[in-house]
């Protein structure tokens, strides 16, 4: 396809400058051909984003985790877009599973659409994520799902040309049960799909919908190869060195 392949490694809540530094020393080694058009981003821990920023090769791509709804202000706790571009930073992963669904989170489909419209406004290019609980595929729900928390997004956003999708099915979530690359496809081709008729068929074409579910040295090549898989978001993968072979695992 005409889809630059786009691989994100997710730090989450991982690392000191220690381990950082040398984790992005393994990043800057990866040989990625100048016109392999592959796009590599690493997102670490708000803490380290202008360290690694400062440290990583400036071909790659620096995303935060997370991201405030509006501007500066009376916000206690909270980093907004600004600030995140003001270091240096390209991109931010919104929606995790993890940020919807940790009971002491509980992001609503409502704000990460608004941190999303936000983050593109703003001139952030955004790693959405959706992806359906394991009950929710037993019981055959799965695109429903996804459709619900894509809607709650394109009830606001209408450009999507700096917004890559992430799949991520919260049951393959570090718990090392990858979704076969058939599954993993079905989905794919269904959320294009939707793309396509809710959206604009010249968004399906060109956006890129990325794997996510425990992702690794060894499972990346079979994933790789499905028509409507783009890339993947990485979590602990990412801070080994196979990291390198996922970045490599499209031809
Ligand atoms: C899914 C993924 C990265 P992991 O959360 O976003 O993590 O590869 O550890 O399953």
């Amino acid at each position: 396809s005409n889809r630059h392949f786009f691989v994100g490694g997710n730090w989450k809540c991982n690392g000191n400058k220690k381990s950082i530094r040398e984790l992005v020393e393994l990043v800057n080694a990866i040989h990625v051909e100048r016109n392999s058009g592959i796009e590599v981003v690493c997102a670490p821990p708000f803490p380290y984003l202008d360290f690694v920023r400062s440290l990583l090769k400036k071909e790659f791509g620096v995303a935060a985790q997370n991201c405030w709804i509006t501007g500066s202000g009376a916000y206690t706790g909270e980093v907004s877009t600004d600030m995140l571009l003001d270091v240096g930073v390209d991109w931010v992963i919104l929606g995790h599973s993890e940020r919807r669904h940790l009971p002491e989170l509980q992001e609503t489909d409502e704000t990460i659409a608004q941190k999303t419209k936000r983050a593109l406004d703003s001139g952030l290019g955004v790693i959405l994520c959706i992806g359906e609980l394991l009950q929710e595929r037993e019981e055959g729900k799965t695109l429903d799902v996804c459709k619900r928390q894509l809607s709650a997004v394109a009830k606001v956003v209408t450009d999507w040309r700096k917004v890559v999708v992430a799949y991520e099915p919260v049951w393959a979530i570090g718990t090392g049960k990858v979704a076969t690359p058939e599954q993993a496809q079905e989905v794919h081709n269904s959320v294009r799909q939707w793309f396509r008729e809710s959206i604009a068929p010249q968004v399906a074409d060109t956006l890129r919908i990325i794997y996510g579910g425990s992702v690794n040295g060894q499972n990346c090549e079979r994933l790789a190869g499905q028509k409507d898989i783009d890339g993947f978001l990485v979590g602990g993968a990412s801070l080994k060195p196979e990291f390198a072979n996922i970045v490599l695992s499209h031809r």
